[in-house]
Protein backbone atom coordinates (compact mmCIF):
# COMPACT_ATOMS: atom_id res chain seq x y z
CA UNK A 1 0.00 0.00 0.00
CA UNK A 2 0.90 3.55 -1.01
CA UNK A 3 0.78 5.63 2.54
CA UNK A 4 1.01 9.37 3.31
CA UNK A 5 2.50 9.97 7.02
CA UNK A 6 1.70 13.48 8.94
CA UNK A 7 3.75 14.24 11.43
CA UNK A 8 5.80 16.34 13.91
CA UNK A 9 9.51 15.71 12.61
CA UNK A 10 10.59 16.94 16.16
CA UNK A 11 11.84 14.77 19.33
CA UNK A 12 8.25 14.54 20.62
CA UNK A 13 6.67 10.74 21.18
CA UNK A 14 4.05 11.10 18.43
CA UNK A 15 6.34 12.14 15.87
CA UNK A 16 8.76 9.40 17.08
CA UNK A 17 5.65 6.65 16.59
CA UNK A 18 4.85 7.57 13.40
CA UNK A 19 9.10 7.59 12.23
CA UNK A 20 9.11 4.50 13.73
CA UNK A 21 5.44 3.00 12.52
CA UNK A 22 6.42 3.96 9.03
CA UNK A 23 9.60 2.34 8.85
CA UNK A 24 8.00 -1.06 10.01
CA UNK A 25 5.54 -0.56 7.35
CA UNK A 26 8.13 0.32 4.85
CA UNK A 27 10.27 -3.30 5.87
CA UNK A 28 6.42 -4.70 5.28
CA UNK A 29 6.47 -3.95 2.08
CA UNK A 30 4.79 -0.65 1.79
CA UNK A 31 5.55 2.74 0.09
CA UNK A 32 5.76 5.38 3.16
CA UNK A 33 5.57 8.86 2.51
CA UNK A 34 6.32 11.38 5.39
CA UNK A 35 4.93 14.82 4.77
CA UNK A 36 5.83 17.31 7.29
CA UNK A 37 8.29 20.33 7.66
CA UNK A 38 11.49 19.14 8.80
CA UNK A 39 12.66 15.37 8.18
CA UNK A 40 11.63 13.26 11.32
CA UNK A 41 14.89 13.29 13.75
CA UNK A 42 14.36 9.24 13.80
CA UNK A 43 14.56 9.33 10.07
CA UNK A 44 18.11 8.79 9.25
CA UNK A 45 17.89 6.44 6.11
CA UNK A 46 15.75 7.73 3.18
CA UNK A 47 15.37 4.32 0.51
CA UNK A 48 13.61 3.60 -2.63
CA UNK A 49 10.41 2.81 -0.37
CA UNK A 50 10.88 5.39 2.60
CA UNK A 51 10.42 9.11 0.82
CA UNK A 52 10.01 12.32 2.87
CA UNK A 53 8.24 15.61 1.42
CA UNK A 54 9.21 18.93 2.83
CA UNK A 55 5.90 21.08 3.88
CA UNK A 56 7.12 25.11 3.27
CA UNK A 57 5.25 27.85 4.01
CA UNK A 58 6.50 30.97 1.87
CA UNK A 59 6.84 33.83 4.19
CA UNK A 60 4.37 37.13 3.28
CA UNK A 61 4.77 40.20 5.88
CA UNK A 62 0.73 40.31 5.63
CA UNK A 63 0.41 37.11 7.48
CA UNK A 64 1.10 37.26 11.26
CA UNK A 65 1.02 33.96 11.42
CA UNK A 66 2.13 31.55 8.21
CA UNK A 67 -0.87 29.52 7.52
CA UNK A 68 0.95 26.11 7.50
CA UNK A 69 -2.49 24.14 7.43
CA UNK A 70 -3.11 25.49 3.73
CA UNK A 71 0.83 25.32 2.77
CA UNK A 72 0.21 21.24 4.11
CA UNK A 73 -3.20 20.21 2.37
CA UNK A 74 -2.11 22.20 -0.52
CA UNK A 75 1.37 19.16 -0.16
CA UNK A 76 -1.11 16.49 0.73
CA UNK A 77 -2.95 17.04 -2.66
CA UNK A 78 0.43 17.38 -4.79
CA UNK A 79 1.70 14.13 -3.55
CA UNK A 80 -1.18 11.98 -3.22
CA UNK A 81 -1.62 12.71 -7.18
CA UNK A 82 2.09 12.63 -7.77
CA UNK A 83 2.90 9.28 -6.07
CA UNK A 84 -0.77 7.96 -6.19
CA UNK A 85 -0.99 7.71 -2.32
CA UNK A 86 -3.73 5.28 -1.24
CA UNK A 87 -4.04 6.16 2.39
CA UNK A 88 -3.26 9.54 5.24
CA UNK A 89 -2.17 8.32 8.23
CA UNK A 90 -1.98 11.67 10.51
CA UNK A 91 -0.48 11.51 13.85
CA UNK A 92 -1.82 14.73 15.82
CA UNK A 93 -5.28 15.76 15.66
CA UNK A 94 -3.79 19.74 15.00
CA UNK A 95 -3.51 20.76 12.57
CA UNK A 96 -3.05 17.47 11.00
CA UNK A 97 -6.36 15.87 10.76
CA UNK A 98 -8.11 18.95 9.68
CA UNK A 99 -5.45 19.75 7.03
CA UNK A 100 -5.71 16.41 5.71
CA UNK A 101 -9.55 16.36 5.34
CA UNK A 102 -9.34 19.87 3.66
CA UNK A 103 -7.05 17.67 0.87
CA UNK A 104 -9.48 15.07 1.03
CA UNK A 105 -11.98 17.46 -0.19
CA UNK A 106 -9.71 19.04 -2.77
CA UNK A 107 -8.99 15.54 -4.33
CA UNK A 108 -12.59 14.65 -4.54
CA UNK A 109 -13.06 17.32 -6.97
CA UNK A 110 -11.05 15.37 -9.19
CA UNK A 111 -12.50 12.43 -8.29
CA UNK A 112 -9.77 11.03 -6.45
CA UNK A 113 -10.62 9.55 -3.04
CA UNK A 114 -8.25 9.26 -0.32
CA UNK A 115 -9.36 7.93 2.97
CA UNK A 116 -7.87 9.53 6.83
CA UNK A 117 -6.33 7.31 9.95
CA UNK A 118 -6.19 9.54 12.91
CA UNK A 119 -3.70 8.74 15.45
CA UNK A 120 -4.32 10.79 18.85
CA UNK A 121 -1.68 11.30 21.09
CA UNK A 122 -2.45 13.06 24.03
CA UNK A 123 -1.91 16.23 24.65
CA UNK A 124 -3.73 17.32 21.03
CA UNK A 125 -6.66 15.93 23.48
CA UNK A 126 -6.08 16.76 27.13
CA UNK A 127 -3.92 19.97 26.85
CA UNK A 128 -4.16 21.83 23.45
CA UNK A 129 -7.28 20.44 21.95
CA UNK A 130 -9.82 20.85 24.16
CA UNK A 131 -9.07 24.84 24.25
CA UNK A 132 -12.29 26.35 23.55
CA UNK A 133 -10.27 27.96 20.61
CA UNK A 134 -9.82 24.84 19.23
CA UNK A 135 -12.29 22.42 19.95
CA UNK A 136 -15.01 22.63 17.46
CA UNK A 137 -12.06 22.21 14.83
CA UNK A 138 -10.78 19.31 16.10
CA UNK A 139 -14.05 17.79 17.21
CA UNK A 140 -14.90 17.89 13.42
CA UNK A 141 -11.40 16.71 12.21
CA UNK A 142 -12.00 13.49 14.75
CA UNK A 143 -15.42 13.05 13.26
CA UNK A 144 -14.42 13.38 9.38
CA UNK A 145 -11.58 10.85 9.84
CA UNK A 146 -12.61 7.52 8.21
CA UNK A 147 -10.81 6.05 10.86
CA UNK A 148 -9.79 7.09 14.92
CA UNK A 149 -7.44 5.30 16.83
CA UNK A 150 -5.90 6.09 20.66
CA UNK A 151 -2.44 5.24 21.61
CA UNK A 152 -4.20 3.54 25.27
CA UNK A 153 -7.58 3.03 26.35
CA UNK A 154 -7.19 5.96 28.94
CA UNK A 155 -6.81 8.30 25.86
CA UNK A 156 -9.68 6.89 24.04
CA UNK A 157 -11.51 7.19 27.73
CA UNK A 158 -10.55 10.80 28.03
CA UNK A 159 -11.53 11.59 23.85
CA UNK A 160 -15.08 10.54 24.86
CA UNK A 161 -15.41 12.22 27.90
CA UNK A 162 -13.87 15.68 26.17
CA UNK A 163 -15.73 15.64 22.89
CA UNK A 164 -18.54 14.98 21.49
CA UNK A 165 -17.58 11.92 18.97
CA UNK A 166 -19.29 10.26 16.23
CA UNK A 167 -16.59 7.74 15.37
CA UNK A 168 -15.61 4.60 16.79
CA UNK A 169 -12.53 4.59 17.98
CA UNK A 170 -10.06 2.05 18.13
CA UNK A 171 -7.17 1.65 20.40
CA UNK A 172 -3.68 0.49 19.04
CA UNK A 173 -0.84 1.06 21.87
CA UNK A 174 2.38 2.93 21.29
CA UNK A 175 5.27 -0.10 20.47
CA UNK A 176 8.73 -0.57 20.63
CA UNK A 177 11.39 -2.29 18.17
CA UNK A 178 12.95 -4.43 20.97
CA UNK A 179 16.02 -5.27 18.86
CA UNK A 180 17.06 -1.15 18.52
CA UNK A 181 17.15 -1.16 22.83
CA UNK A 182 19.29 -4.83 23.10
CA UNK A 183 22.74 -2.71 23.98
CA UNK A 184 25.14 -3.72 20.76
CA UNK A 185 27.67 -2.03 22.95
CA UNK A 186 30.08 -4.34 24.65
CA UNK A 187 30.80 -0.81 26.82
CA UNK A 188 27.83 1.61 27.42
CA UNK A 189 30.63 3.76 28.81
CA UNK A 190 29.34 4.11 32.39
CA UNK A 191 32.28 4.99 33.80
CA UNK A 192 32.63 8.33 32.02
CA UNK A 193 29.03 9.30 33.83
CA UNK A 194 29.10 7.92 37.35
CA UNK A 195 31.44 5.71 39.29
CA UNK A 196 31.07 2.02 40.10
CA UNK A 197 29.53 2.64 43.61
CA UNK A 198 26.88 5.56 42.35
CA UNK A 199 23.41 4.78 40.90
CA UNK A 200 22.16 6.51 37.43
CA UNK A 201 18.78 7.74 37.78
CA UNK A 202 17.41 9.42 34.30
CA UNK A 203 14.85 11.39 32.80
CA UNK A 204 13.83 12.04 29.47
CA UNK A 205 11.27 14.77 27.93
CA UNK A 206 10.34 17.62 26.45
CA UNK A 207 10.94 19.52 29.74
CA UNK A 208 7.29 21.47 29.24
CA UNK A 209 5.48 21.95 32.71
CA UNK A 210 3.36 18.74 32.21
CA UNK A 211 6.26 17.19 32.80
CA UNK A 212 6.73 18.14 36.23
CA UNK A 213 10.45 18.59 36.45
CA UNK A 214 10.57 20.05 39.45
CA UNK A 215 9.63 16.66 40.40
CA UNK A 216 12.11 14.65 39.04
CA UNK A 217 14.86 16.96 40.49
CA UNK A 218 12.97 16.93 44.36
CA UNK A 219 12.37 12.96 43.94
CA UNK A 220 16.58 12.69 42.84
CA UNK A 221 17.56 14.70 45.68
CA UNK A 222 15.91 12.65 48.03
CA UNK A 223 17.69 9.40 47.18
CA UNK A 224 21.01 11.28 46.62
CA UNK A 225 20.71 12.04 50.44
CA UNK A 226 20.47 7.67 50.87
CA UNK A 227 22.90 6.31 48.12
CA UNK A 228 25.41 7.44 45.93
CA UNK A 229 23.62 8.54 42.34
CA UNK A 230 24.10 10.77 39.19
CA UNK A 231 20.89 12.20 37.36
CA UNK A 232 21.12 12.08 33.80
CA UNK A 233 18.44 14.76 32.13
CA UNK A 234 17.86 14.11 28.78
CA UNK A 235 15.92 16.88 26.59
CA UNK A 236 15.26 20.62 25.55
CA UNK A 237 12.52 22.68 26.29
CA UNK A 238 11.05 25.46 28.34
CA UNK A 239 11.47 23.74 31.94
CA UNK A 240 15.33 23.25 31.47
CA UNK A 241 16.04 26.49 32.81
CA UNK A 242 14.49 26.62 35.82
CA UNK A 243 15.65 23.06 36.72
CA UNK A 244 19.18 23.71 36.66
CA UNK A 245 18.59 26.97 38.60
CA UNK A 246 16.79 24.38 40.73
CA UNK A 247 19.77 22.12 41.33
CA UNK A 248 21.93 24.62 41.91
CA UNK A 249 19.68 25.93 45.01
CA UNK A 250 19.83 21.97 46.29
CA UNK A 251 23.40 22.33 45.95
CA UNK A 252 23.33 19.06 43.77
CA UNK A 253 24.40 20.76 39.92
CA UNK A 254 27.76 18.63 40.05
CA UNK A 255 25.27 15.35 40.55
CA UNK A 256 23.62 15.93 37.27
CA UNK A 257 24.46 16.02 34.01
CA UNK A 258 22.13 17.75 31.45
CA UNK A 259 22.46 16.51 28.08
CA UNK A 260 19.73 18.36 26.00
CA UNK A 261 17.94 16.54 23.10
CA UNK A 262 20.02 13.42 22.13
CA UNK A 263 19.77 10.89 19.11
CA UNK A 264 21.45 8.46 21.66
CA UNK A 265 18.71 7.44 24.34
CA UNK A 266 19.56 3.61 24.05
CA UNK A 267 23.49 4.50 24.54
CA UNK A 268 21.99 6.98 27.82
CA UNK A 269 19.36 4.07 28.32
CA UNK A 270 22.48 1.21 28.55
CA UNK A 271 24.28 2.64 31.56
CA UNK A 272 20.63 3.61 33.48
CA UNK A 273 19.36 2.14 36.52
CA UNK A 274 15.97 3.47 36.73
CA UNK A 275 14.12 6.72 34.94
CA UNK A 276 11.69 8.85 36.40
CA UNK A 277 8.62 9.85 35.06
CA UNK A 278 6.46 11.79 37.36
CA UNK A 279 3.96 13.71 34.64
CA UNK A 280 0.76 15.27 35.24
CA UNK A 281 -0.66 13.68 32.64
CA UNK A 282 0.42 11.52 29.72
CA UNK A 283 -1.43 9.21 27.55
CA UNK A 284 0.82 6.93 27.04
CA UNK A 285 4.37 7.21 28.27
CA UNK A 286 6.86 6.32 25.57
CA UNK A 287 9.96 7.78 26.99
CA UNK A 288 9.19 4.95 30.03
CA UNK A 289 8.51 2.09 27.99
CA UNK A 290 11.75 2.85 25.76
CA UNK A 291 13.46 2.93 29.02
CA UNK A 292 12.21 -0.79 30.20
CA UNK A 293 12.88 -2.15 27.02
CA UNK A 294 16.60 -1.49 27.72
CA UNK A 295 15.89 -3.09 31.35
CA UNK A 296 15.34 -0.29 33.02
CA UNK A 297 12.60 0.10 35.79
CA UNK A 298 10.48 2.91 36.27
CA UNK A 299 9.49 5.26 38.98
CA UNK A 300 6.12 7.31 37.49
CA UNK A 301 3.31 9.04 38.15
CA UNK A 302 -0.08 6.44 38.39
CA UNK A 303 -1.51 9.39 35.82
CA UNK A 304 -3.84 8.92 32.20
CA UNK A 305 -1.82 5.79 30.44
CA UNK A 306 0.79 4.92 32.24
CA UNK A 307 -0.35 2.14 34.24
CA UNK A 308 -1.68 0.71 31.41
CA UNK A 309 2.61 0.69 30.20
CA UNK A 310 4.37 0.53 34.37
CA UNK A 311 3.24 -1.84 36.41
CA UNK A 312 3.14 -1.34 40.28
CA UNK A 313 5.95 -3.39 42.06
CA UNK A 314 6.89 -5.26 38.88
CA UNK A 315 8.06 -3.31 35.74
CA UNK A 316 8.96 -0.13 38.58
CA UNK A 317 6.41 1.51 40.85
CA UNK A 318 3.13 4.42 40.83
CA UNK A 319 2.60 7.44 43.08
CA UNK A 320 0.12 10.08 43.02
CA UNK A 321 1.11 13.19 41.03
CA UNK A 322 3.10 15.13 43.07
CA UNK A 323 4.13 12.98 45.28
CA UNK A 324 7.61 12.97 46.00
CA UNK A 325 8.01 11.19 49.19
CA UNK A 326 6.49 8.60 48.12
CA UNK A 327 8.64 8.22 44.57
CA UNK A 328 11.67 8.82 46.47
CA UNK A 329 10.75 5.60 48.48
CA UNK A 330 9.97 3.16 46.11
CA UNK A 331 12.81 4.15 44.22
CA UNK A 332 15.41 3.50 46.99
CA UNK A 333 13.29 0.07 47.70
CA UNK A 334 14.65 -0.73 43.89
CA UNK A 335 17.95 0.83 43.80
CA UNK A 336 19.66 0.09 47.52
CA UNK A 337 20.01 -4.09 47.02
CA UNK A 338 22.05 -5.30 43.89
CA UNK A 339 19.29 -8.15 43.64
CA UNK A 340 16.19 -6.35 43.85
CA UNK A 341 17.19 -3.64 40.77
CA UNK A 342 18.29 -7.19 38.70
CA UNK A 343 15.05 -8.46 39.20
CA UNK A 344 13.37 -5.38 38.52
CA UNK A 345 15.14 -4.57 35.14
CA UNK A 346 14.45 -7.95 34.14
CA UNK A 347 10.78 -7.31 34.87
CA UNK A 348 11.49 -4.34 33.26
CA UNK A 349 12.35 -5.51 30.10
CA UNK A 350 9.67 -8.26 30.22
CA UNK A 351 6.91 -5.62 30.59
CA UNK A 352 8.00 -3.93 27.83
CA UNK A 353 8.10 -6.98 25.30
CA UNK A 354 4.27 -6.86 25.61
CA UNK A 355 4.16 -3.90 22.99
CA UNK A 356 6.58 -5.54 20.75
CA UNK A 357 6.34 -3.49 17.19
CA UNK A 358 5.72 -7.18 15.47
CA UNK A 359 2.73 -7.65 17.67
CA UNK A 360 1.09 -3.74 17.05
CA UNK A 361 2.23 -2.91 13.43
CA UNK A 362 -0.26 -5.36 12.02
CA UNK A 363 -2.87 -3.53 13.91
CA UNK A 364 -2.35 -0.69 12.12
CA UNK A 365 -2.40 -2.18 8.73
CA UNK A 366 -5.71 -4.21 9.42
CA UNK A 367 -6.87 -0.74 9.89
CA UNK A 368 -5.42 0.23 6.91
CA UNK A 369 -7.27 -2.47 4.71
CA UNK A 370 -10.18 -2.14 6.41
CA UNK A 371 -10.42 1.59 6.30
CA UNK A 372 -9.75 1.36 2.66
CA UNK A 373 -12.19 -1.40 1.52
CA UNK A 374 -14.90 0.93 3.13
CA UNK A 375 -14.25 3.89 1.40
CA UNK A 376 -14.06 2.50 -1.98
CA UNK A 377 -17.18 0.43 -1.19
CA UNK A 378 -18.71 3.47 -0.46
CA UNK A 379 -17.29 5.76 -3.23
O1 LIG B 1 4.44 15.02 25.82
C1 LIG B 1 5.24 14.56 25.04
O2 LIG B 1 6.21 13.88 25.35
C2 LIG B 1 5.08 14.85 23.58
C3 LIG B 1 3.79 14.28 23.09
C4 LIG B 1 3.70 14.29 21.60
O3 LIG B 1 2.61 14.50 21.13
O4 LIG B 1 4.66 14.09 20.87
O5 LIG B 1 3.65 12.95 23.61
C5 LIG B 1 2.37 12.35 23.59
O6 LIG B 1 2.41 11.29 22.64
C6 LIG B 1 3.32 10.23 22.98
C7 LIG B 1 3.31 9.22 21.84
O7 LIG B 1 2.06 8.67 21.63
C8 LIG B 1 2.90 9.62 24.31
O8 LIG B 1 3.78 8.57 24.65
C9 LIG B 1 2.94 10.70 25.40
O9 LIG B 1 2.48 10.14 26.60
C10 LIG B 1 2.04 11.87 25.00
N1 LIG B 1 2.21 12.96 25.97
C11 LIG B 1 1.25 13.34 26.81
O10 LIG B 1 0.15 12.81 26.85
C12 LIG B 1 1.60 14.44 27.74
Amino acid sequence: MKIGIVCYPTFGGSGVVATELGLELSKRGHEIHFITYNQPVRLELLSSNVHYHEVTVPEYPLFHYQPYELALSSKLVDMVKLHKIELLHVHYAIPHAYAAYMAQKMLREEEIYVPIVTTLHGTDITLVGNHPYYKPAVTFSINKSDAVTTVSKSLKDDTLRLFTIKNEINVVTNFIDLKKFVPNYTDCQRDMMATEEERIVTHISNFRTVKRIPDVIETFYRIQKEIPAKLMMVGEGPERKPAELLCKKLGIFDKVIFFGNSNQIDRILCFSDLFLLPSKTESFGLSALEAMASGVPVISSNTGGIPEVNKQGYSGYLSAVGDVESMSKNALKILKEDAVLKTFKANAKNQASKFDIHQIVPQYEAIYQKTLEKCLAGK
